[in-house]
């Protein structure tokens, strides 16, 4: 039946596509679709659902495949919908800065089309050029600049989406204001394909930012990091406040064979981005940080060479340490408690796995950690991995102890769904359950992500 609604290039059933589209950037998964679509129309992907429907055949929706939680993991037969052929924008008004994309643009399709029309969307990571605007959208991506854009929630201004009714959502629509009751867009947004196959997004640009300037700062102890972060926020306009571990610099320099920051190693580096109008005060904010003992020393970009530079020290260090096959978790808490969680962290996995490293890094400005550990040299892949597994309810008790979240960016998935109630109450989740439910009856949006299928 899909051949009448698809042509014969847009199904692929061969063993390399079904590996390649199969799967996002998580590990560990069987990965075993039945298909691949790639629909071209918002009409076409309402005839795939309805496809679906009429057969019981689950459906996970794949965009860029850049996540991380195996939300995009197709494990037992089902039909894998690929927006890659879905990658055109749509519209663009000028007097809205408003861009509308198909599900399947690239990030830095995106941004690069602001630019050329003098506008800026500022929602950035180091996946831009493989992720898409659908899969962001779908996650409510964050990365490297919400400390002062905020998330890919906030740019959204409208949304098309086929429910697992096989009915198409038009939500918002553009609008700035719209109080007609309860938002499908805000409900869409972070639900990872459980709710609805998005396949159009309108979204808000804004002005670009003056010319941007970067300081790493060394920061001996993790405890002033945040006096860092204090100084530098009220002296000037933060675009990004990172941080990272000196094993974490170690690993991403013998990678990509850089060259560390500063003369000496520090145990901690932050990363901090502000408009090049601030230059002057940034010198006064380091030499505050300087002679309250919480920093060591600094570099600054002269130029925009430079600053790429310094940025590659941090976005590198996710895929240069991807060949330890780390145990991975990606947390938050309010920024004031970083610190406290991180050396309770620390304390936990030195005291019970002394061989363990762990590599921090993160978005220490929203109090978002990156915690990896790295597999020891040695250690059976599956023995490490069922050891990290083990620990998760202890690191996850922390997080809720300070009412953090198990996931603060990378999603829920396949990884981390049993641990949900660590971040969310039976009441919210039950909830959840509800609204999945009515908008999928029939149980083929992404069964098995977010929430677990037997019980939905
Ligand atoms: C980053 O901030 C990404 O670099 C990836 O969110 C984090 O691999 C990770 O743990
Ligand atoms: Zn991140």
């Amino acid at each position: 039946m899909l051949a009448g609604v698809l042509e014969a290039k847009q199904i692929k059933t061969d063993a390399a596509a079904l590996a390649k589209w199969g799967k996002d950037w998580t590990n560990g998964y069987t990965v075993a679709p039945s298909a691949i679509v790639f629909p071209e129309s918002n009409q076409q992907v309402i005839e795939i659902v309805r496809y679906a429907i009429d057969r019981g055949l689950p459906l996970v929706p794949s965009g860029g495949r850049t996540g991380l939680s195996g939300g995009a993991v197709a494990s037992s037969g089902e039909l894998v919908v690929s927006f890659d052929r879905m990658n055109h924008i749509l519209d663009f008004s000028p007097q809205d800065r408003r861009v509308t994309c198909q599900a399947g643009v690239l990030t830095n399709t995106l941004q690069q089309f602001a630019l050329d029309q003098q506008l800026y969307y500022p929602v950035d990571f180091a996946s831009s050029g493989s992720s898409q605007i659908g899969g962001n959208v779908a996650t409510n991506a964050g990365g490297i600049r919400v400390i002062r854009y905020g998330l890919t929630r906030d740019w959204v201004v409208g949304l098309r989406a086929v429910t697992g009714r096989a009915t198409m959502l038009n939500c918002n629509a553009g609008l700035i204001k719209n109080a007609t009751g309860y938002d499908f867009r805000h409900l869409l947004v972070g639900s990872e394909g459980t709710l609805g196959l998005i396949t159009e997004v309108d979204l808000r640009l804004t002005t670009p930012p003056p010319a941007q300037k970067v300081m790493i700062v060394g920061i001996p102890e993790v405890k002033n990091l945040l006096n860092v972060l204090q100084v530098f926020s009220r002296a000037t306009k933060v675009s990004a406040f990172e941080f990272f571990s000196d094993l974490a610099l170690e690993k991403v320099c013998a990678h990509r064979k850089l060259t560390p920051p500063l003369r000496h190693s520090v145990a901690y580096y932050a990363l901090i981005e502000f408009d090049d109008s601030d230059t002057e005060v940034a010198f006064d904010a380091f030499e505050q940080a300087l002679s309250g003992g919480w920093a060591v020393d600094a570099v600054m970009s002269q130029s925009e060479a430079q600053a790429q530079s310094l940025w590659a020290l941090r976005e590198g260090i996710s895929e240069s340490i991807a060949q330890y096959t780390p145990y991975k978790n990606d947390v938050s808490v309010c920024i004031h408690q970083v610190p406290e969680f991180l050396e309770e962290v620390d304390g936990f996995v030195q005291a019970n796995y002394p061989d363990f490293e762990v590599c921090w890094y993160g978005h220490i400005g929203d109090g978002n950690l990156h915690l990896n550990i790295l597999r020891p040299q040695g250690m059976d892949v599956a023995e490490f991995m069922a050891k990290g597994h083990a620990m998760s309810p202890k690191i996850f008790a922390m997080v809720a102890a300070r009412q953090g979240s198990i996931s603060a960016e990378h999603g829920v998935g396949l990884l981390k769904q049993e641990f949900l109630g660590y971040s969310r109450s039976d009441e919210e989740i039950d909830l959840m359950r509800g609204l999945k439910a009515l908008f999928d009856p029939h149980q083929i949006l992404n069964p098995g992500k977010l929430l677990k299928a037997t019980t939905a």
